[in-house]
Parts: C-alpha cells; sequence; structure tokens
C-alpha cells in the first residue's frame, strides 16, 4: 500500500524538494548560488581556488540527492552489506571523477566557461586525498562497497628533494583549504575508552567489566562515493578523534588548567597523522589506539544490535574488530562465548596484502593489557581455545603448538596480529593466485594443515577502468568507444569488451591513431615536467617508468644499476654506434618511509645518477633520467598513459600482487617484469610474446638466498657487468662514492633481494625491450593486445567474485 508521509504536509515537502541539476543553466545556478552564500563572494573576486570549490559543492549537491535515495532504498530493502574496513583510502582527486561517473563533464565544462573558467585549470586546484600508501590504500578506493576509515588530519607526508638529493618530508594539510567532499555528521557520534581496567564478574559467565581510563570521542564525516553511470551512490566514512568533553573537567577542578587541555589534545593526537610505513611492523602505541579507536567506533554502527549483519573486513590493522566484537557481545549483550565466536567468525573475512613476513603485525603483551586490557583477556581465552583445538587435532605437537599460538614467546611476549585475524574470519584471500600460494605455503601453512585448505583462496586484485582509462586518457577511451562503436557507459562497465578490438592490431589505420594518442600523452607529460620542474624531454624516446613507493624488495635498486650501465655502454660506443640506439627516457617516482634509511639513500643515487646524466653531451640524446618528487594519484595519472614500457621487478615471490602493473597495461604499456605477483595474470592474458620477462623464479629464489649466505661468491663472478657498475658509483662518478658503500654492501654481502643474481638476466631483458621497440609497427601491436586483453583486471570482476563467492551479496537496483 501507500506509505504514509513520515512528517508535515506532504504537497509542501514535494514541491520544495530539488532535483538533480543537470543542465548548462541549472548547473550555472547552482555554482553562482555557491559562489554567493558557501563562499561569501562575487565575480569581482573569485580565483580559481574559488571557482573549483563552488563547483565541487554543487556537484556534492547532486551527490547528495543521489546518496539520500541510495539509502532510503536501503532501508526499505535491507539487503546484505559489505563493509570495508580498511585504516588507507587512497583516493586521489575526486572532482574529475564524480564529473565523469555522473556524466556531466561536458556541462559543467560549459558552465564554468561562460563564468569565466577553465574547467581543466579548476581540476588541478584539488588537493588530493592522500590517505593512505600504496596499492593497499588504492585498491581500498578502488572498491565499490561502504568504507570505514580514519580521517587523518594530515595524509601520506609531501616528499621534497634537497640539493644532495635527499628525501624530506614535509606534512601535508590537506584539509587546510576546507574540503567540499565531505560532510560532518554531528549526530554520529560515539564513546570509545582506552586504558582503565577489566573486571571478570566470575558469575558463571565470561562477561568482564571494563571501567576507568580515559574516553575520547569518535566523530563521524561521510564522503559520498559516486557509482559509476548510475544514482547508487557510495559512502566512505572516515572516523575523527575529538576529546570527550572540551577539556578534562577532572583537572580543570583541581585547578591544572594546562593539564586538561593537555589530554583534549591527546585525544585529538589519534587521528592526527597517517603512518608513512607501509611493510615494516610498527610499535607505536599511537598507532594501535589508531586501531582500535577505528574498529570501535565502526562497530558501535548498529545501534541497536543484535548483529546480524556486520562488516566484512581486511587486512590486520582492523584485527582488533575481532576482540572488539566479541567484547560487545559478550560484555554488553550477554551473549554465550561459543555462540559469540560464531558470528565473528562468520563476519569477518581476511584479505592478505602481503608476503613479507616482516610486515607481519604484531603487538607487545604489555602494552595490550596497558592500553586495552579486556581486549588482552579476550584474546588470551580466543587463544587457550584454539589451542585446545589444535591440541585435540595433533596431539603432543607441542611444537605446532608454540609456532601457531597466538601469543609469541619472547622478551616482551608479543600477540601475532595475522594469526588472529586468521582464526577470526571465514575466509583468509590474497590479492593473485601466486601470492596466495605463497601465504599458504609459509607464513598461514600450519593453519591451511589445521584449518583445511577451503578456508584459503584468492580474489586477484582489480582496478577501476573509469579513473585509470576513462579519466587519465579521454582520447583512449573515446577511441575505444568509436572503435567498439558503443558508449563508453557500455564497456567501461564490461571490460572483457576490448577483446573485440583485437583484430583491429592488424589495421594501420587503427594503428596510427594509437600511436598518436600515446604520443599526445607523452607530450603531455612533457609539459607537466616542464611546468612543474622546468626541464625538457626528449618525447621522441622510449618511455620507461617506475613508480611505486620505494622499497628494496620492489628494487628500484636493479632499475638504477641498469640505468648506470646502459650509460657506461653509451659512454664505450662511439658517435656512430650511438645514432643507432635506441633513446630512452626513464622515469622515476616514489616516496620512501621516512625512517628507511637504505630506500632513501637509493633515492639520493637516482637523483645524482639523474644530475650527471642529463648533463653529459655526450649521451643526453639516448638517454635520460627523472625523478618526479611527490608522486601521488594524480602524478600516476598522468605518467600511465605516456609510457610505453613499465618496470615490476620485485624479487620473486615478494610482491603481494601489484596493481599499477594492470593500469600500465590497460594503457598500451608493456610490461618488464619478474615472475611475481599478478604480473604472472597479465603475462597469462596478454600471452608470452608480448611481455618480457626475467629473473630467477620463486621456487629458486630460497636456495640462491641460502647459498649468497652459506656458498658467497663475489659480484665479479655472478655479473661482471654489475661489478663494473657498483665500483663506478664507489669510485664516485656520481659523488662522493662513500655515501653509497652502504647500499652497496647490500648487494656484495647477503644479497638478500638477489641484485647480482637477477643482474644478467634483467640486462638481457632490457635489450629485448630495445630490440622489440625498433620494429615500430610490431611494438603497436603488442600495445594494442596488451590493452584489449586486460578485462580480467577490472575492479568489477574482482568485486563480483568478492559478492558471489564470498559476501553473498545482490546488487540493489537504486530507482530513478
Ligand atoms: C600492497 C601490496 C601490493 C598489492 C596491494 C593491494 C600494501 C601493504 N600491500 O602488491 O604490496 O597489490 O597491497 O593488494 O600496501
Amino acid at each position: 500500500g501507500k506509505e504514509k508521509w513520515p512528517r508535515g504536509d506532504e504537497k509542501t515537502w514535494k514541491e520544495n524538494m530539488r532535483a538533480l541539476e543537470t543542465d548548462v543553466p541549472g548547473i550555472s545556478r547552482n555554482i553562482v548560488n555557491h559562489v554567493q552564500t558557501s563562499l561569501a563572494r562575487q565575480a569581482y573576486n573569485l580565483d580559481d581556488l574559488g571557482a573549483y570549490q563552488a563547483a565541487a559543492l554543487s556537484v556534492r549537491d547532486n551527490l547528495i540527492l543521489n546518496w539520500n535515495d541510495t539509502q532510503l532504498q536501503y532501508t526499505r530493502k535491507e539487503p546484505k552489506r559489505a563493509y570495508y574496513l580498511s585504516l588507507e583510502f587512497l583516493m586521489g582527486r575526486a572532482l574529475d571523477n564524480a564529473l565523469l561517473n555522473l556524466d556531466l563533464k561536458k556541462q559543467y565544462s560549459e558552465s564554468t566557461d561562460k563564468l569565466g573558467f577553465n574547467m581543466e585549470d579548476l581540476l588541478e586546484q584539488e588537493r588530493d586525498a592522500a590517505l593512505g600508501n600504496g596499492g593497499l590504500g588504492r585498491l581500498a578506493a578502488e572498491l565499490p562497497v561502504w568504507g570505514y576509515g580514519l580521517r587523518y588530519k594530515y595524509g601520506i607526508f609531501q616528499q621534497l628533494i634537497s640539493p644532495e638529493g635527499q628525501q624530506l618530508e614535509a606534512p601535508d594539510p590537506w584539509l587546510e583549504n576546507q574540503n567540499p567532499w565531505e560532510l560532518p555528521r554531528l549526530d554520529v557520534q560515539y564513546d570509545v575508552r582506552f586504558y582503565g581496567s577489566a573486571d571478570r564478574l566470575n558469575d558463571g559467565t565470561p562477561r568482564a567489566v571494563w571501567s576507568g581510563g580515559q574516553e575520547v570521542v569518535a566523530q563521524a564525516y561521510d564522503v559520498m562515493i559516486p557509482g559509476c553511470f548510475t544514482k547508487s551512490t557510495n559512502n566512505l566514512r572516515l572516523w575523527e578523534s575529538k576529546p570527550k568533553r572540551g577539556f578534562d573537567l577532572n583537572s580543570f577542578n583541581a585547578g591544572d588548567y594546562e593539564r586538561a587541555v593537555e589530554s583534549s589534545n591527546s585525544a585529538s593526537a589519534i587521528t592526527s597523522v597517517l603512518y608513512p610505513n607501509d611493510h615494516t611492523t610498527f610499535g607505536k602505541e599511537l598507532r594501535l589506539k589508531q586501531q582500535y579507536f577505528w574498529t570501535a567506533a565502526q562497530s558501535r554502527r548498529h545501534d541497536p544490535p543484535p548483529i546480524t549483519q556486520f562488516p566484512e573486513s581486511q587486512r590486520h590493522p582492523s584485527t582488533m574488530a575481532i576482540p572488539e566484537l566479541m567484547r560487545i557481545l559478550v560484555d554488553e549483550e550477554d551473549v554465550p562465548w561459543d555462540t559469540a565466536w560464531q558470528i565473528t567468525t562468520n563476519t569477518f573475512f581476511y584479505t592478505n596484502h602481503t608476503v613479507l613476513p616482516e610486515a607481519l603485525e604484531k603487538w607487545p603483551v604489555p602494552l595490550m593489557q596497558h592500553l586495552l586490557p579486556r581486549h588482552l583477556q579476550i584474546i588470551y581465552d580466543i587463544n587457550m581455545y584454539f589451542l585446545q583445538a589444535v591440541e585435540k587435532k595433533f596431539p603432543g605437537d607441542r611444537e605446532r603448538l608454540a609456532r601457531m599460538s597466538l601469543i609469541e614467546e619472547g622478551f616482551p611476549q608479543q600477540i601475532r596480529m595475522a594469526f588472529l585475524a586468521c582464526i577470526g574470519s571465514r575466509k583468509v584471500n590474497g590479492g593473485c593466485r601466486t601470492s596466495q600460494r605463497a601465504v599458504k605455503t609459509t607464513i598461514l601453512k600450519d593453519f591451511v594443515e589445521f584449518e583445511g585448505a577451503g578456508k584459503f583462496s584468492n580474489v586477484t586484485n582489480g582496478i577501476t577502468p573509469r579513473r585509470w582509462l576513462d579519466q587519465c586518457n579521454p582520447e583512449l577511451s573515446a577511441l575505444i568507444s568509436k572503435s567498439l562503436n558503443v558508449p563508453k557507459q557500455v564497456w567501461l562497465k564490461d571490460l572483457f569488451m576490448l577483446k573485440k578490438l583485437l583484430p583491429l592490431a592488424e589495421d594501420a589505420a587503427f594503428r596510427k591513431e594509437w600511436a598518436e594518442i600515446k604520443q599526445r600523452n607523452k607530450e603531455r607529460l612533457a609539459h607537466h615536467v616542464r611546468t612543474t620542474l622546468g626541464l625538457e624531454i626528449n618525447t621522441n624516446a622510449m618511455f620507461d617508468v617506475q613508480i611505486k613507493r620505494l622499497h628494496e624488495y620492489k628494487r628500484q635498486s636493479l632499475n638504477i644499476l641498469g640505468v648506470i650501465h646502459r650509460y657506461l655502454t653509451l659512454k664505450d660506443m662511439s658517435a656512430e654506434e650511438r645514432k643507432k640506439v635506441n633513446p630512452r627516457v626513464v622515469f622515476f617516482a616514489a616516496k620512501a618511509a621516512p625512517g628507511y634509511w637504505i630506500a632513501k639513500l637509493i633515492i639520493r643515487l637516482i637523483v645524482n645518477v639523474a644530475r650527471i646524466l642529463n648533463a653529459d653531451p655526450e649521451t643526453k640524446d639516448y638517454l635520460q633520467l627523472y625523478f618526479l618528487p611527490d608522486y601521488s594519484v594524480s602524478l600516476a595519472e598522468v605518467l600511465i598513459p605516456a609510457s610505453d614500457i613499465s618496470q615490476h621487478i620485485s624479487t620473486a615471490g615478494t610482491e603481494a600482487s601489484g596493481t599499477s602493473n594492470m593500469k600500465f597495461c590497460l594503457n598500451g604499456g608493456l610490461l618488464l617484469g619478474t615472475v611475481d605477483g599478478a604480473n604472472i595474470e597479465i603475462g597469462e592474458e596478454v600471452g608470452e610474446s608480448n611481455v618480457f620477462f626475467f629473473g630467477y623464479l620463486t621456487p629458486e629464489v630460497e636456495q640462491v638466498r641460502y647459498n649468497n649466505i652459506y656458498h658467497p661468491r663475489p659480484v665479479e663472478e655472478k655479473s661482471p657487468a654489475l661489478a663494473r657498475v657498483l665500483s663506478v658509483v664507489s669510485q664516485g662518478m656520481f659523488g662522493d662514492g662513500g655515501i653509497y658503500e652502504p647500499f652497496l654492501n647490500t648487494i656484495r654481502q647477503g644479497d638478500y633481494y638477489l641484485i647480482a643474481d637477477d643482474f644478467d638476466s634483467y640486462i638481457n631483458a632490457l635489450k629485448m625491450v630495445d630490440d622489440a621497440y625498433l620494429d615500430k609497427e610490431e611494438w603497436i601491436k603488442k600495445s594494442i593486445r596488451t590493452a584489449c586483453t586486460m578485462g580480467k583486471f577490472s575492479s568489477d570482476r574482482a568485486i563480483m567474485e568478492y559478492a558471489e563467492s564470498y559476501w553473498n551479496l545482490e546488487p540493489v537496483k537504486i530507482p530513478a
């Protein structure tokens, strides 16, 4: 039947409710309105930043209307929902993405034109929302589910490069100019407790009372995320921590005003910075505070419980959600332990994003005892029941018990969060096929033996073709639509359709258009570098790109040593010989964790090699090298479409998946890589003849490492070419060689990442790339074949797999 209007006069409401503004006059009216009232400015004093803000606010109005409809539908239908918990959401910019998803870019450009502003300039005004470190945070931003994260006041640091080539870090005050995309939800606030004491009731139930300590307030901010060509609008809820009262009343009464203010500062500090560290463990109390603060706020979302639908989860920072849910069920809801454990283990799904054992999080027991005493009790209880079950299955196997215990012995004892995530989740999955195999045979081997292999599987990561093709490479997107003869709305949602273009690789006219677009994207990058850094780039050269966090396992080191080798080879040649060489421009962009000294040394080497190379009149036409500072999502959007070849060269068995490899390939850049992570599945899709693989394979790596330690061979013997490179660095060809000794020694001794072992194979692969590039027509064919076989790597495919085989979700249609 007809629903009753909830409040007041239905007609008055309905007559006054706003509709979407989708035509140019409506959009202009809305923008000018925001200029006048939201910004209190006028045509006389409006700059690009103001115009950007007004445009963004008007787009936000549209998103809110869609969001309201989405909410209403969800409330009516009560479908099961998935929540993606991640401490990182690396969003990038929002305006262009929203305009494309709403299909309003043309109208908005026309409107801002009329108002005297150029849309492309306005887009440049937006600051990246950089609430993440790398692939993990970016992945979180690309999955179309509801997200829960933290509203860091400072995102990932801004990277500056000193004249010596040293990375310097400056804060990223991204909220400084106000953030038009967020909506504070003053009605959504929860108290979160820290410290205090936990007392078991000992009344025959497992309940305990946790009291005292410090309480802070979690305040919600909602960021609306438009779905693509649909009304359906998702929400990213970010929590900010605030003091519970303006200041601590007790201290105030005692006349200690300063302490009162300090306690309010310490509450705000919880969400003040993103930890600029991926792939390493943290020993920081504040980091554990962040994790608990966020899982606790998220867990309060269901008001009132019982909790029937609960978050699907993510990586071990959110593992604290497991004991927190147990605490709510057992202590607050009076649910018996076994039932609570059953609900919990049906609620969470754990996605593993790293195969590096040193990156698995552990927390010292004394810290947990101090900060979250009740949670420590719960973790101990979980562990006790768990080990009893293990003992039952493997009687008397004490070593196994010690290996699998959630508590690692030592001084102090440590809580192994990855193990807790594993036993507290319904499924454990990895980001690609091979990394999941690695996890199953190494870090979680015992758990596979105990729980059965069925619990462990993989959902290969994906990327969104909306941002990573349509938005960053509009010309290629248009060519694809034209050639498929369908609107982009169709193929962007069914990326497998690209396969239909494969025959066009044989069509000379199509190849010409394809190549011209690549060339214009290279010029766009050259323009960007010219205007931001004042450097002149040879756009007739091959563009060779490696962009990702700087880490030894990702081996930017191998790349830079390869560049030096190329330089030495060029110097050995006569001027005549050089003319036959295929010119190359090598780009790096990468941030190193501020405390990761060797990584920063590698940046320093890259910068100083660039200085020598780019100034050498004999070689600079054939080899240029650039380190672009302050890598970000926005910079990636310019670099990726311009690349001819990109490098994904981690030591085999170390990269959990990689997702930028997919982005490059989707834009017709070829892949040079190791047989690692998602490279392998990319190779399967595009075919062996269209990728360049090299290096030792995962099963061999362990033996090589063993030999490097117990039967070391000098670099001279493994690779004379590399030995020469190391010696010119050490002798000071790129400035004081002594500075680089610690880095060079990691290769001479131990060589954990197999730099010397893989070097010759790498140089050989680079040569194969050069040879292939000489045949331009064949190269373009490879480029077309690569892009057109990327269907599998759409995030739509990944999310469908999650929804169908893990979460049991069905899409909800939002009526127009
Ligand atoms: C990263 C891995 C990548 C992977 C992404 C997304 C972290 C901690 N992990 O290989 O290094 O592609 O996660 O799964 O950022």
